[in-house]
């Protein structure tokens, strides 16, 4: 018995074949089972159109799953650089993460509340710096992906807070930390062989706790011997300004400007390149062509005269606004 299918149902079978995603091949599919007339000839096709919907539909929720593609503690870099806050349970790292960027982490006053990270953009003048909210570094359990999630990020800074002593609280973190072959770069020297690590800064967090003004600058001086020493509240938005400038100085990174011969730079939208870039590898990292096609370079800059000719070995500096001539 012939289908005698309509031609809409042509047309549709069309779109389904050029379809380029998943749900957009389900979506045609669907539609040309409705299209379809429903008579003994059409009953081979119509179960071949749900086996088909049935499998897209299973593929679309495997994909979902946890461990999959895309499992869930993997955080894509964006903006400038990633800083990963990490730390002891309850220490308001979540709260820090919700007070600096636009993400709203789980904030509970219990302890263990974060179980997969979160991330968000964190504002500091004129560029963004990517937040990572962490689950705490705890003894009673650590992920297996923990130690991966922190090996992404370029930085560290550790959330401590009261009431337990600061100092107890940094070496638990560093001895756990130690069991994950991982360690911050302190002021204390190198690290040890065969030990990943990041540079990293200290938050005293829920300063509105020590109302105290000695035991704080007490706790402050400790920490600031071991690594830089923020001192803030999430709760009372103390001290953030400061350390969204820290937050951004760990990642070392110096920020300049491009500008065409005889146009204006665009300060809205630095360059953000390491500490020691010379001026020939900002042109090849803006383009490949124009770093083989270099000559020269005009600096504006702190360090420069105005629009002072450097080579290629320059380095730039931060606020630098750069000519590039080939
Ligand atoms: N007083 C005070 N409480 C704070 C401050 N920051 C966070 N808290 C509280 O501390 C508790 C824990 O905050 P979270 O942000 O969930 O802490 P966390 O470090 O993310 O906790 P885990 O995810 O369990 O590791 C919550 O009750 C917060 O409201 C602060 O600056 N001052
Ligand atoms: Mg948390």
């Amino acid at each position: 018995m012939p289908a005698n299918l309509p031609p809409q149902y042509f047309e549709v079978e069309k779109k389904y074949r050029e379809a380029r995603s998943t749900s957009e091949k389900l979506r045609y599919l669907e539609e040309m089972l409705a299209i379809m007339p429903k008579h003994k000839g059409t009953d081979k096709l119509k179960a071949d159109l749900r086996r088909r919907i049935a499998q897209l539909k299973d593929m679309g929720s495997a994909r979902k799953g946890p461990g999959r593609r895309t499992p869930a503690y993997l955080v894509e870099a964006e903006g400038a650089g990633q800083v990963a806050l990490i730390g002891p349970p309850n220490t308001g790292k979540s709260s820090l993460v919700a007070a600096l960027t636009n993400a709203a982490p789980p904030v509970a006053d219990y302890p263990y509340t974060t179980r997969i990270p979160t991330s968000g953009m964190m504002q500091f003048e004129n560029v963004q710096v990517q937040l990572v909210d962490t689950p705490p570094l705890g003894e009673d359990f650590i992920e297996p992906w923990y130690p991966d999630l922190l090996r992404r990020a370029d930085a560290w800074a550790v959330v401590l807070a009261p009431p337990e002593d600061p100092l107890a609280q940094w070496h638990a973190c560093n001895a756990l930390l130690a069991d994950l072959r991982l360690t911050l770069k302190s002021r204390r020297g190198p690290p040890a062989g065969g030990f990943d690590s990041r540079p990293a800064l200290l938050i005293l967090n829920k300063s509105d706790l020590l109302p105290d003004p000695e035991e704080l600058e007490l706790y402050r001086e400790i920490m600031a011997e071991l690594l830089p020493t923020h001192v803030v509240s999430a709760e009372e938005g103390s001290g953030l300004d400061e350390l969204r400038a820290a937050l951004f100085g760990i990642l070392g990174l110096v920020r300049v400007y491009t500008r065409a011969p005889g146009k204006a730079a665009n300060f809205q939208a630095p360059f953000t390149v390491p500490v020691r870039t010379t001026v020939f590898e900002l042109a090849g990292r803006i383009h490949h062509d124009l770093g083989r096609r270099f000559k020269f370079a005009r600096v504006w800059g702190q360090s420069t005269f105005q629009g002072q000719r450097v080579q290629r070995e320059y380095c730039l500096q931060e606020g630098d606004v750069v000519e590039i001539h080939v």
